[in-house]
């Protein structure tokens, strides 16, 4: 099974950057095809925690070689930084490979995602403040700077300026702040140049080679398919493609070559930023489950808003993707609760909706319909067969795969890596 992709089935923090780690042993590459430094990954082996936001998962396991793809847009300084951060921890972080035609992060992207956040107010969209967006319309609006121009300085000079006569107008003009000079953004990306040389190549070739060579590809998906710029509850969601269908453009690899789709879905839902939600929890039994969950972002710390499983989502998310195999977390989280709620349909002015509707204004006006299953109070973290795991618990999964229409293959008992029952 050379391709898997790995993606997020909601509005992300589901626990991917686990489910990759997990798969490291048998994995020989593993590539991150979207996003950035908006990502949060926590990963804990034995008693250490990292926390990953620009690098794959897989570069905890000594046998993999990360890839950041052409999908992906990076922040030269978050980069070295997590990567010295990871060496100075013992991590090998030498086998990275980045990718020629990825996009940079630059600081107008930065200063332009916080001045716009800003200027939206009520209506803004929650982001990490991380220049993702500005990043990707740049790249999008053909004036986004790429890696290998790094490597050109008379091309990257004219790229700079060329992005600069917008944005400098708009920042000046638009939202009365002081103007960017060509020389001090140039001068800053060349200061990583020489550093970033050796990692970059035609990552789509290596990784295409890879395959041929029957390797194991791991593609590791940031953020959701809730918050896929497709797919996702647009406006409210992130710049690029999180869904399967990104793993292929954003890595170089054709799609016929992913053969097993996974998704990972938390055992309730976690969203952060603005955007519709409907099993939101407002009140303690809210506070109860981010609490006990700990659902604050990896990256910006913020509180997660959280809500039950929402199994429409899922559905959709299994069709969004073509989700093979589901990986479901948290489910210890659950643990202690008289009843467990799952939403099965939307309510939406009187109206019963089974699947996620087209219309985002319905999507915001919709109250879940929830069904009710008995808990169970058991710790379930040392389980490692799902025989091990009490009746409920048990009827409770098998439920939510019914539901959902997908097999569950995988159950997450726990943060730790070895935390997980794995069904045959
Ligand atoms: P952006 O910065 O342009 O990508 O923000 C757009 C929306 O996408 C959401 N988003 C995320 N949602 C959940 N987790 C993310 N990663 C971090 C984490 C977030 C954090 O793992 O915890 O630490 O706050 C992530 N990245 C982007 C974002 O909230 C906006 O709604
Ligand atoms: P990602 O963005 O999808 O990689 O997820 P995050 O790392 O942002 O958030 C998931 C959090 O849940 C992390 O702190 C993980 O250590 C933790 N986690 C993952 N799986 C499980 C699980 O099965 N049980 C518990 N209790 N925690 C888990
Ligand atoms: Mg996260």
């Amino acid at each position: 099974m050379p391709g898997i992709v790995i993606v997020g089935v909601q509005w992300g923090d589901e626990g991917k950057g686990k489910a990759t780690d997990l798969l490291g042993e048998r994995t020989d590459w593993v590539v991150k095809f979207n996003g950035g430094n908006n990502a949060g990954h926590t990963v804990v082996i034995g008693d250490e925690k990292y926390a990953l936001h620009l690098l794959p998962s897989g570069i905890l396991s000594p046998g993999v070689t990360p890839v950041i793809g052409n999908g992906v847009v990076i922040d030269l300084e978050v980069l070295f930084a997590e990567l010295d951060a990871l060496s100075a921890r013992g991590i090998d972080v030498s086998k990275l490979r980045v990718s020629a035609n990825a996009h940079i992060i630059t600081s107008y992207h930065r200063t332009l995602d916080k001045v716009t956040e800003r200027f939206l107010g009520k209506r803004q969209i929650g982001t990490t403040g991380r220049g993702i967006g500005p990043a990707y319309a740049d790249k999008i609006n053909r004036v986004g700077i790429r890696v290998q121009d790094l490597f050109d300085e008379s091309i990257l000079r004219q790229k700079v300026e060329g992005a600069l006569d917008q944005k400098n107008h708009l920042l000046v003009k638009v939202f009365n702040r002081r103007g960017m000079a060509v020389d001090e953004i140039v001068d800053d990306l060349l200061s990583y140049a020489e550093r970033l040389r050796p990692m970059v190549c035609d990552t789509g070739l290596l990784l295409n080679r890879a395959l041929d060579a029957g390797e194991v590809v791991v593609f590791e998906g940031g953020q959701a398919t809730m918050l896929d710029i497709d797919h996702g509850t647009y406006p409210f969601v992130t710049s690029s493609s999180a869904t399967a269908g990104g793993a292929a453009t954003g890595s170089g690899v054709g799609p016929g070559r992913l053969d097993r789709i996974v998704g990972i879905v938390k055992a309730y839902t976690t969203r952060v930023g603005s955007g519709p939600f409907p099993t939101e929890l407002f009140d303690e039994q809210g506070d109860w489950l981010r609490a006990a969950g700990f659902e604050f972002g990896t990256t910006t710390g913020r509180p997660r808003r959280v809500g039950w499983y929402d199994a429409p989502i899922t559905r959709y998310a299994t069709r969004i993707n073509g989700i093979t195999d589901l990986v479901l977390t948290k489910l210890d989280i659950l643990t202690g609760l008289e009843q467990v709620p799952v939403c099965v349909a939307y309510d939406v002015g009187g109206e019963r909706f089974d699947e996620v509707p087209v219309n985002q204004s319905d999507f915001h006006h919709a109250t879940p319909v929830l069904e009710y299953f008995p808990g169970w109070s058991e710790d379930i973290s040392t389980a490692r067969t799902f025989e091990e795991l009490p009746k409920n618990a048990q009827d409770y999964v098998l439920a939510l795969e019914a539901i959902s229409g997908t097999r569950i293959s995988v159950i997450g008992v726990g943060p730790g890596r070895d935390q997980v029952i794995v069904r045959h």
